[in-house]
């Protein structure tokens, strides 16, 4: 049986390129929140002859990230991969005082991370065997002015991959943790800036270090996947060659 795969963030980006690169092989389950762009990429899998379902969801929402792992069990009758994808950067200033975006990013980057490895792990204890692979990002080792809640939120998800490694490990639950922490990719996520100035210099950085397709971090999550079972790619960390 092909393995079932969850993909948060799957309406466009990394979600929506590891969806497509996967669909072949996988059983798929995508979720967003928006329902018009899951819906045109399960029919553009099936007509490729892949198999996917899509279900809305909001990943800062514990019952609708539940809802989720339900609809996976009801369809597929098991979860093998949970991918926790779904991320928002609206980079600003401290000064700025956007507390609704630091909420935001803590809701979805870390809450979402949680309340996905919420979700999938006990089927996959009871099974004795899945994966959880975060998308974290390689601001999770460094931080600069203007990216700082953001990075708190990469390094948090770092912190939560590590430790949810050595307790699976501890308890030989037999599941993989995969963190990925990508540099610059090519995706809209920019547009989740809100101040002028900050979005112009990150598009400025973008176009400098020319940022890598969001294929590419597809394919580090399909080799995660792809590696034998005994052993887990833990970290992975990936950039434009041109990204200093
Ligand atoms: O961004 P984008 P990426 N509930 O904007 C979804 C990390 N990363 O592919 O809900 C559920 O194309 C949103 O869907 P929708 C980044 O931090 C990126 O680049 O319909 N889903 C969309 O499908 C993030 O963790 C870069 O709006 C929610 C997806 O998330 C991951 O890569 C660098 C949601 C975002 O797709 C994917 O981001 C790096 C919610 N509440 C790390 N809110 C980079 N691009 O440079 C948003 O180091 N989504």
């Amino acid at each position: 049986m092909k393995k079932v795969v969850v993909i948060t963030g799957a309406s466009s980006g990394i979600g929506e390129a590891s969806a497509k690169m996967l669909a072949k092989d996988y059983q798929l389950v995508l979720a967003a929140r928006s329902e018009a762009k899951l819906e045109s990429t399960v029919e553009e899998i099936k007509k490729l002859g892949g198999e996917a379902q899509y279900k809305v969801t909001d990943v800062s929402q514990n019952d609708q990230v539940e809802a989720l792992a339900k609809f996976a069990l009801d369809t597929y009758g098991q979860i093998d991969v949970w991918i926790n994808n779904a991320g928002i950067m609206p980079q600003a200033w401290m000064k700025e005082k956007k507390v609704k975006e630091w909420d935001a990013m803590i809701d979805v980057n870390i809450k979402g991370t949680l309340y996905g490895i919420g979700a999938a792990l006990p089927g996959m204890r009871e099974k004795k065997s899945g994966q959880i692979i975060n998308i974290a990002s390689d601001l999770a080792f460094s931080v600069h002015p203007g990216g700082v809640v953001y990075s708190a939120t990469k390094y948090a998800t770092r912190a939560i991959s590590e430790g949810l490694r050595q307790e699976v490990a501890a308890d030989r639950d037999n599941i993989r943790v995969t963190a990925i922490y990508p540099g610059v990719v090519d995706t809209n996520i920019i547009n989740t800036i809100s101040d002028v100035a900050m979005k112009q210099q990150v598009e400025k950085f973008k176009e400098a270090v020319g940022a890598i397709a969001p294929e590419r971090v597809a394919l580090a999550i399909k080799n995660a996947i792809e590696m034998p079972e005994d052993t887990g790619l833990n970290d992975i960390v990936l950039r434009s060659i041109n990204q200093a």
